[in-house]
């Protein structure tokens, strides 16, 4: 079973993040850990956090020299802006975010105790264990990537710079899509067995966690509810050298809750930051008095990190769907296996 948890806050000393399941004798560069990282801090939009951060990856446990053990790995990335303790009390609920349903439901006065750990600075500890799932994907030739579809329905690269300049002059925030491939992924990841075992589920639940994100689709997504199903549907063609394959992609590579072999294609909506620098209105949360929200530094738009963070959730995914088909503890094993199977169903 591959599966890690997260710890810390915006502005606590560190963010660290347990790793566990992933297989003994994989090769881990902590360089390619950073440059996910360094990924995860850009794109257009980005606020002042992310020039006093340079997120880097110290691996503490799991390595032995650089080869990993079948041991939970153990990640810590500093936050240099370590602040918590003297940050002031946060009483007006900012619309969009988790404090107010955050602070009525753990009975805090003060909201930061709730921003703390809901804010997306949490998201460099998915990174971090991304790109070691990304590492073990490389082994058997899996990659991810990810591209901005659209910010503010805006396209082309330009029109998104005029339209984050926009926002920022009128003190608000954008949203957009972004789309997320997997290519190379083997026929049969995931199963139609059982509710929990669909690799699309689990695929659209991890995309879901990141903050933000309020629709995920894979392959066509609600544009598929308008057409025929002869319209929809992929044919299916073999030759001896391709194997089985399809001219089309709608399905976006997961049929049945099963990957088919084609790329994996999902696109997710994020919405624009909860934060506004000309705040919306909203209550004390103590006094209950009406107020406006309380004003927080934050980003303009955060797309294309959302997109990199969507990458490691979906290598996440993947690498624990591989390693429940073909084994999980030497990656020796797994593989052999992984080969043996390509070969039966070529
Ligand atoms: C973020 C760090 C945060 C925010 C942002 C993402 O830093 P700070 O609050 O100190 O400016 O920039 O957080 C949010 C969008 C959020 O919802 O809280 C990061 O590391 O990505």
């Amino acid at each position: 079973m591959l599966r890690y948890l997260t710890a810390g806050e915006s502005h606590a000393r560190t963010l660290v993040a347990i790793l566990e399941g992933m297989p003994a004798g994989l090769k881990i560069n902590p360089l390619k850990i950073n440059h996910e990282l360094r990924r995860r801090q850009q794109g257009v939009g980005r606020g002042k956090r992310m020039q006093i951060e340079k997120d880097k990856a110290q691996i503490i446990s799991g390595l032995k020299g650089s080869v990993t053990l079948g041991s939970p790995i153990a990640i810590l990335i500093e936050n240099k802006d370590f602040s918590i303790e003297r940050l002031g009390t946060v009483k007006f609920a900012r619309p969009g975010h988790a404090d107010l349903a955050g602070a009525l439901k753990y009975g805090f006065k003060d909201i930061r105790c709730v921003l703390e750990r809901a804010s997306a600075r949490e998201t460099a500890a998915r990174v971090g264990i991304g790109a070691i799932c990304k590492m073990l994907l490389k082994e058997f030739k899996i990659r991810i990537i990810s591209r901005s579809v659209s910010i503010g329905a805006e396209s082309k690269k330009a029109a998104i710079l005029k339209k984050v300049r926009e926002a920022r002059n009128k003190k608000d925030t954008l949203g957009g899509i972004f789309e997320v491939i997997a290519k190379g992924v083997p026929v049969g990841l995931g199963s139609y067995v059982s509710a929990d075992r669909r690799l699309d589920a689990k695929l659209t639940q991890s995309i879901m966690s990141i903050p933000g994100i309020k629709a995920v689709g894979i392959g066509m997504g609600f544009a598929c509810a308008d057409k025929f199903g002869s319209q929809v549907h992929d044919a299916i063609y073999y030759s001896k050298a391709k194997g089985f394959y399809r001219k089309t992609n709608n399905a976006g590579g997961i049929e049945g809750g099963v990957s088919n072999g084609e790329n994996i294609i999902i696109r997710a909506c994020m919405k624009p930051i909860s934060t506004l620098l000309n705040p919306l209105d909203s209550v004390n949360i103590n006094s209950k008095k009406p107020a406006k929200a309380t004003v927080e530094r934050s980003d303009i738009c955060a797309v294309e990190s959302a997109g990199v963070i969507a990458e490691s959730a979906v290598a996440f995914v993947l690498a624990e769907a591989l390693l429940d088909k073909f084994g999980s503890d030497a990656l020796i094993d797994i593989k052999n296996n992984y080969q043996n199977y390509l070969k039966r169903i070529c």
